[in-house]
This record gives structure tokens, sequence and C-alpha cells, in this order.
């Protein structure tokens, strides 16, 4: 049991592109953090490993097809299904370092160019989670994308898509939503000078959520 009894633990989203490092810089501030005593824990979406994860990993490997409106309500549910999770561990006093969110769930459906799914659609049954108190989004250009290997095999891995991606991601920030409180990083540098400017931004509100200055929220 956390040590930090009777405080909250703040909830930390990495988002960013494919090839960002968001793995890397998550498993990195969870390091930080537990060796300064946090009470750390993680999380990652997709979670592959639940029924309705199973059937979005299949759809990435391109094993199922399935319309883009059904992909994108599984991937909302493989979020609500960890909602209740989410609460009761930040009351707990554990902090939640979570690995995408539903930012990467509007932004990689509306890259569909898919008409009757806009960015607005694709929000709605994000609506009611748990409201992270911080979100950094590890931003990088295609080309240093490329620079770290070629795109893989799942189905969103393709150059067009990258970019209307980021676009997206970048627009957020010009929007009237909370998403547009967004940390952007660029990941373009090396892993230590962007894990430095992560903690940057999260000490913030690490400090905000220890004033009590960072209510539990929701989408
Ligand atoms: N998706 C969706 O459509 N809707 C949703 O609601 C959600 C997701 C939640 C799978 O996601 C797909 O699901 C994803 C979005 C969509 N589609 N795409 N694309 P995922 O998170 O499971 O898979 P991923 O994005 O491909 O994650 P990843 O492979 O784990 O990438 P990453 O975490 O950003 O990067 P990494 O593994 O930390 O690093 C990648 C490589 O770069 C690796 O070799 C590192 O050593 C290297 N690296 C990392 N940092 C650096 C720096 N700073 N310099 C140089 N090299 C670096």
């Amino acid at each position: 049991e956390p040590k930090t009894i009777g405080q909250r633990g703040a909830f930390i989203v990495i988002e960013g592109l494919d090839r960002a490092g968001k793995t890397t810089q998550a498993r990195r501030l969870c390091d930080k953090l537990y060796s300064e005593g946090h009470n750390i824990k993680t999380l990652r979406f997709p979670d592959r490993t639940s029924p309705i994860g199973k059937m979005i990993d299949s759809y990435l490997q391109s094993q199922t097809e399935m319309d883009d409106h059904v992909i994108h309500l599984l991937f909302s549910a493989n979020r609500w299904e960890k909602a209740k999770w989410i609460e009761e561990t930040l009351q707990r006093g554990y902090t939640i370092i979570c690995d995408r969110y539903y930012y990467s769930g509007m932004v990689y459906s509306a890259a569909k160019h898919n008409p009757s799914l806009s960015l607005d659609w694709a929000r709605a049954p994000d609506i009611g989670l748990p409201r992270p108190d911080v979100v950094v989004f590890l931003d990088l250009e295609p080309e240093e994308a490329e620079k770290r290997g070629g795109y893989g095999d799942e189905k969103y891995e393709k150059k067009e898509m990258q970019q209307r991606v980021r676009e997206l991601f970048l627009g957020l920030l010009k929007t009237d939503g909370h998403e547009a409180d967004m940390k952007v990083v660029n990941a373009g540098e090396s892993v230590d000078a962007v894990g430095g400017r992560i903690v940057e931004k999260v000490e913030e509100t690490l400090k905000k959520v220890a004033e009590g200055k960072s209510g539990v929220g929701k989408v």
C-alpha cells in the first residue's frame, strides 16, 4: 500500500506519434518518479489483454476487418473497462502513467477520411472517462520518425495516415476542449533530453495535485 495515505495520485498521460518514444519515455518517467518515492502504476492503451483488447489487436494486425465506427467504439470501450480501476487507483494514492489515451482514440479514427466520423463524433464515447491531470504529447517530424526505422506492419503505420494524425493532434491545441491543454514536447531530441522536458511538465502537475489544486475531473 502507498505511503502517502490520504493524498490522491496524479493521472499522467503520454501521447504521441508512432516511433515518438512513448513507451521508452513512460518507462523512464516511471523509474524516475518511483525512485523519488512516488507510488506508481502503469497502463497502456490499447490494453490488448482483455477480450475487447484481443479484438483490437486482431484488427490492428489486419486479421479482422471492421467498420471504422465499430473499431472506434471498441477502442473507447477498452478505456471504459479501466475507468473504475483508474479512479480507485488514484484515490488509493498511486500516480498512474498511461501510454496513449482517448486523444489517440480521437485522432486516429478521425484521420481515416470517413465523412461520418468527425473529430466530435470520435470524442463523444469517451465523455465521462477520468480526465488526466497532464497530457504530454511527443511530437516527431515525419523525417525523424522514418530515421527510427521503417513503418511496421500494423494497420495505421503508413506515411499518409501518420501525417494526418500529426496534423489532427496539433489541431487539438487550437480547439475549445481541454485537449488544448496538452503539453507538446519535441520528441526528435535524445532520449535524455526528451525525458528531461517531460519531467519539467510533469513536476508542475505533481505539485498542483499535492497542493490539492487539481481535482479529479471527467472528460
Ligand atoms: N490507436 C487508435 O487508433 N485508437 C486508440 O484509441 C488508441 C490507439 C489508444 C497501436 O498503438 C495503434 O493503435 C496505434 C494507434 C492506435 N497505431 N499506430 N500507429 P500502440 O501504442 O500499441 O503502438 P505504437 O504507437 O506503434 O507504439 P510503440 O511501437 O510502442 O511506439 P512508441 O511507444 O512511441 O515508441 P518506442 O517503442 O518507445 O520507440 C520506438 C523506437 O524509437 C525504438 O526503437 C526506440 O529505441 C527508438 N527511440 C525512442 N526514443 C528515441 C529518441 N529520443 N531518439 C532516437 N530513437 C528513439
